[in-house]
This record gives structure tokens, C-alpha cells and sequence, in this order.
């Protein structure tokens, strides 16, 4: 087979020649099709079956030890010049960048087939959805990208008539962290990804395209493509508001975009609809709204902490027709992980379970499942022209300082909160862990271009006649002097989206401060948490002197940006600051009195 598509055969010819494959295969996305690569990497142990009665249709991979996450050293963004990749983003000169990774890719192919993956991300009628083609030798990735994106001859079709796509080329190489590259060339809409299989650095069509490739062609369509979590919220008058949410990797969009609510908001009627757990294009509607669509189709999800009490949602979602990566395994063959009930026997690695080794599933283990097997999926996700946002929420993980939520006071503001994001880092990527870094917009790892035309381009959207969503920042992980997290999370962190709500419609109160308004005791609804009052005064506190501390440390984290950063930001940031000193002048005469 080959395509109606001259300029995607000769692409596939040139890689092919480049590569040398035994064999080139064209994905129609077939269950047939499905089935025998699942048959296949059965037989050659890329999957190995889990307990067919408690996990019908489940499999088991286990990547290479060294290569279990995103590699951030490793990618590359290749920009003719280097400053449109800006210090947010590692570079390399396009021409050296094609040779040096040409070179690993010549004959690595040899006793391999070459798959041809045209897939599209975004319902495969939605003006907003995009499309690629990624080639893989890699069967393992074949079926992860036919559970994450809409894969095979549909979006073949629409390729066809829309004559572009982003080329993607992949191959394993030889797992080798010594040879292993992921780059983005934007400039010419293609990536190229060796050495590794796992997920972001591997599924082309998630971080690569959808974020890194997208945000640079978001910038000059007027869109945006984000690292958020797309999730409607019900009311009991049947009202549903749609929020997206961005936290860096591992910090929670997935448990927010399938919440369950607690007892008592359930019992009142509210409800809970899933759109996306990790990517959002947004565009500006002909209402002057701001409209979005999950680009992916499918969860690659962070198995660990995963269970009945945390996330039942998700729990419901993977018990059949699941590929679980670098989990451990029970007795019975069952999947498993830390944070489950019972007791693993083999870890990650396939060795017996033993605890001097570390924890039995590695803390980035995975699960890949089709969207559609969510319990509160929502059929909004096919909508062609996405869903209206009403709120947009920033969080990171926060020990200390940073309160449970607050809003900032207008766009700008807002886009302040977000381009001055921080978080503690996760096993999400290689590297430390637990280590506080800005992650602007939880974009870091993702953004394709300059962080400062970044944020120029979405202070950009504030112009007349559009009805922007209210800008929010969260933080579910305050902890409390005994080292443990003081909010509960998870399911009630609906209270804190009822407040964001009702501040979106003008029914709940606030109160303001030099960092944005905040909820009084008596605007959230606390109602059957057992919070003490020293708790809550954690949870809504603002320090005036560690804030101006946090804001003086935020002007020089622009600064980084050179003449690229928008005065308007740095306008916003002195404004913030200016602020902050007059409500920590009074203490400070009083100290000093
Ligand atoms: P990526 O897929 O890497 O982009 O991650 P994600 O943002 O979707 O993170 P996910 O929802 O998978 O959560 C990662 C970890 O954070 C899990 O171990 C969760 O148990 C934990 N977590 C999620 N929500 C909360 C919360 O509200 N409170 C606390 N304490 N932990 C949470
Ligand atoms: C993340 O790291 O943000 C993920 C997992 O969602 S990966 O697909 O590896 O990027
Ligand atoms: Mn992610």
C-alpha cells in the first residue's frame, strides 16, 4: 500500500532508504490489525498477559531500566535561530542537528518493519484537530498510538485532502542513553525521536506534536495548545462549566479531570465530565470565548497513587483493554503498584519483589487506555468546535508559602500567576526529584518556542470583544509541620471548583490581597472535612514578606527572558511587588517599634 500522497511516499520512501527496513507496513487502525500486533509482541515478549479474568485484555510492558521517562537533556528544539528557541529550550542548528541524528538513524531498521502511523489529534472533523504522520519500528508504539490518537485510515483520508502534516520519525535505535535524541524541528513541522521508547519521547503525537510543534504553530494561527486537563463540572440546576487546568507532569490533571465528588455534592445532583487529562487547543471562538478540544483520545496516566480511594474513575477506566507499563505484578498476575491494597510479587524489572531494591513499580509506571472507557467520559469530547472554557487553573506542587487557591485580578495578572508557576519536580522526567523549579504554564518541557514571545503571545488574546476565562492558581499540596499534606485533595478538591466556579458566574465571594482574591473561611464549602483551625490558617494564608521574597524572586526569573520578556509582564510583576510592600509595611514598623 502507499498513499494518494506524493509528498508522503516520497517521505516514507526517503526514510526507508535512510533506515532499511525488512519490511514497511501502512496502519489502517483496524482492530485486525490491533489484534495481531498485540499477538506479535505477545509472542516476542514485548507484552506479556495479565490475569485474563481480573483484567480482561490487559498487558504487561517492560521498557528498558534506562528508559523509563521523559529525557528533557535530550531534546532538542532546532530553530534556525537560536533565540526563537530562547533559554527555556535546549538547541541545536538544524543542519547539525539533522546530521548528527541522520547518521544514527542510517540502517537501524535492518530486521525491522517500518510502520506508517497517520494519525490525527482532535475529533476527525474538528477544524481545530491537526494531523500527522509518525513512522516507528516500534509495535509497542503502534498500539500506544492507536489508544492515544484517532490512528489509521480516517486520518490518512483527511491527510490526503488537506495535502500537510507534521512528519514525525522514530525509532528505538538501540536504547542506548548514549544515543538517544528527541528534536523538533519547527520551522519545517517535524520531529525526530531515537533511542527511546517511552512515552513522551516515543508516542510523537503527544508532547511532541501536540505541545512542542503546536504551541509553534498556536503562536502564528492565534491559538494556544497547553499542558491542561479539560474537565466539565455540573451543578445541580444542570449547568455545566468547562475548566482546564495546568499542572506540571505527575501533579494531578489526570485525578482532576475524573474526579468523584464527595458524598454530600453528589447526593445535591453535582456531576463530573471528563474531556482531556493532559493536552488542550484552545481557540477564540466568533463569540469571543475560548473554545477547546482534547487533542489525544486515549490516557497514558501515572499508575503509583492510583486506587479505589484516590481516583475510582480511573481505576473503573483501566480494568480491560489496558497496556500497563513498568507496573509490578501479583502473585496472580495481576497489575500492581504502590498505593494498591495487596502485595506485589514481581517488580517492574520482572525480578521477585524485594523491598531493598526500591518500590515494586517504578514511580513513573503507566497506564495507556482509550478515553472512552472512562466511567464519566463525556460525549462533548467529540464536539467538533470543543467546548467553551470558563475558568483557567494554574497549580504546582507547593510545601509551603502558596495557599489553596487564589484568582488573579485580570488577564494580565492572570498570565503573571501563570508564567511565575513553580513546582517540585516529579519521576515524570529523568533527573532529581522533589527539587522546586519555575515551570511556566507547566509548558517547560513542552514549549516549541521563546518562553518570552510565549508569554506575549497570550497576554495577545486580551483585546477587545473577548470574553476571556477567569484565571485561577491552586495548590493541593501545602504541607503542614508534620511534613503531611494539610488538604485532603482528590475529590474534594470540587469545593475549591465550586468556589472558581461561582466566581465565574458572580455568586461567590472574596476577599482581596496583594496576590489576588482569595475565599474567606465562609465562601468554600467546607462542610465535612475535618480541618482544624490551625489547618485552615495554612491553607489561606499569605505571608506579605515570604510573598515579596517569592515576587523579587520572579522579576529576576524574567529577567532570564532578556528583551524578549513583554514589558506588560514585567509591568504586572512590579505592580504585584509594589503591592506587597505597602501591606508588609505596617508589620514592619510594628517589628521595629
Ligand atoms: P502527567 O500525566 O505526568 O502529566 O501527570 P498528571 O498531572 O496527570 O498527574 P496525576 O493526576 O497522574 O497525579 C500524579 C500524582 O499526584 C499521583 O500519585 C496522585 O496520587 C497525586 N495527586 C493527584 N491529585 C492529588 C491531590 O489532590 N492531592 C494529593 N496529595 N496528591 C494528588
Ligand atoms: C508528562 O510527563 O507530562 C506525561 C507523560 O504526560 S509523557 O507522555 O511521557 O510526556
Ligand atoms: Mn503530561
Amino acid at each position: 500500500m502507499a498513499s494518494q500522497l506524493e509528498s508522503l511516499n516520497r517521505w516514507v520512501d526517503e526514510v526507508a532508504r535512510l533506515t532499511e527496513p525488512d519490511a514497511i507496513h501502512w496502519c489502517d487502525g483496524s482492530d485486525e490489525e490491533y489484534r495481531a500486533l498485540i499477538e506479535q509482541m505477545q509472542r516476542d515478549g514485548t507484552l506479556i498477559p495479565l490475569n485474563p479474568k481480573t483484567h480482561p485484555n490487559c498487558w504487561l510492558h517492560r521498557s528498558h531500566p534506562s528508559d523509563v521517562a521523559r529525557v528533557e537533556h535530550l531534546t532538542l528544539v532546532c530553530t534556525s535561530d537560536p533565540a526563537d528557541a530562547g533559554p527555556n529550550n535546549h538547541w541545536m542548528a538544524p543542519a547539525d542537528a539533522h546530521a548528527k541524528i541522520d547518521a544514527l538513524f542510517a540502517g537501524c531498521m535492518k530486521g525491522r518493519t517500518l510502520y506508517v502511523v497517520p494519525y490525527c489529534m482532535g475529533p476527525i472533523d474538528s477544524p481545530i484537530s491537526r494531523c500527522g504522520v509518525e513512522i516507528t519500528d516500534s509495535p509497542y508504539v503502534v498500539a500506544n498510538m492507536r489508544i492515544m490518537t484517532r490512528m489509521g485510515a480516517p486520518a490518512l483520508a483527511r491527510i490526503e485532502r488537506e495535502g500537510t502534516f507534521v512528519k514525525g520519525l522514530h525509532s528505538i535505535g538501540e536504547l542506548d542513553p548514549d544515543k538517544r535524541f528527541i528534536m523538533h524541528f519547527p520551522e519545517e513541522l517535524s520531529i525526530k525521536s531515537i533511542g527511546s521508547g517511552y512515552g513522551g519521547n516515543a508516542l510523537l503525537g503527544k508532547k511532541c506534536h501536540a505541545l512542542r510543534i503546536g504551541s509553534y504553530q498556536a503562536r502564528s494561527e492565534g491559538w494556544l495548545a497547553e499542558h491542561m486537563l479539560i474537565v466539565g463540572i455540573q451543578n445541580p440546576q444542570g449547568e455545566t462549566h468547562y475548566v482546564a487546568a495546568a499542572f506540571p507532569s505527575a501533579c494531578g490533571k489526570t485525578n482532576l479531570a475524573m474526579l468523584i465528588p464527595p458524598e454530600g455534592y453528589r447526593e445535591a445532583g453535582w456531576k463530573v465530565w471528563t474531556i482531556g487529562d493532559d493536552i488542550c487547543w484552545m481557540t477564540p471562538g466568533e463569540d469571543g470565548r475560548l473554545w477547546a478540544i482534547n487533542p489525544e483520545a486515549g490516557f497514558f496516566g501515572v499508575a503509583p497513587g492510583t486506587s479505589a480511594s484516590t481516583n475510582p474513575n480511573a481505576m473503573a477506566t483501566i480494568a480491560r483493554d489496558t497496556i500497563f507499563t513498568n507496573v509490578a505484578l501479583t502473585a496472580d498476575d495481576q497489575p500492581w503498584w504502590e498505593g494498591l491494597p495487596g502485595t506485589p510479587v514481581t517488580d517492574w524489572q520482572g525480578r521477585p519483589y524485594d523491598p531493598a531494591n526500591g518500590p515494586a513499580a517504578h514511580p513513573n509506571a503507566r497506564f495507556t487506555v482509550s478515553a472512552r472507557q472512562c466511567p464519566t467520559w463525556s460525549e462533548q469530547a467529540e464536539a467538533a468546535q470543543g467546548v467553551p472554557i470558563s475558568a483557567i487553573v494554574f497549580g504546582g506542587r507547593r510545601p509551603s508559602l502558596v495557599p489553596l487557591v487564589f484568582e488573579a485580578r485580570d488577564w494580565a495578572h492572570g498570565v503573571l500567576v501563570g508564567a511565575a508557576m513553580g513546582s517540585e519536580t516529579t519521576a515524570a522526567a529523568t533527573g532529581a526529584v522533589g527539587v522546586l523549579r519555575r515551570d511556566s504554564m507547566a509548558m517547560k518541557p513542552f514549549c516549541g518556542y521563546n518562553y518570552g514571545d510565549y508569554f506575549a503571545h497570550w497576554l495577545s488574546f486580551d483585546q477587545p470583544g473577548a470574553r476571556l476565562p477567569k484565571i485561577f492558581h491552586v495548590n493541593w499540596f501545602r504541607k503542614g509541620e508534620d511534613g503531611k499534606f494539610v488538604w485532603p485533595g482528590f475529590g474534594d478538591n470540587l469545593r475549591v471548583l465550586e468556589w472558581i466556579i461561582g466566581r465565574c458566574s458572580g455568586a461567590a465571594g472574596a476577599t482581596e490581597t496583594p496576590i489576588g482574591f482569595l475565599p474567606g473561611t465562609d465562601d468554600l464549602n467546607l462542610a465535612g472535612l475535618e480541618l482544624d483551625a490551625r489547618a485552615l490558617a495554612t491553607l489561606f494564608e499569605v505571608d506579605a514578606a515570604a510573598w515579596a521574597a517569592e515576587v523579587a524572586d520572579i522579576g529576576r526569573y524574567l529577567d532570564s527572558f532578556g528583551d524578549r520578556l513583554p514589558e506588560r509582564l514585567r509591568d504586572e510583576q512590579q505592580r504585584v511587588a509594589a503591592a506587597l510592600a505597602q501591606a508588609d509595611a505596617p508589620a514592619r514598623e510594628a517589628a521595629a517599634g
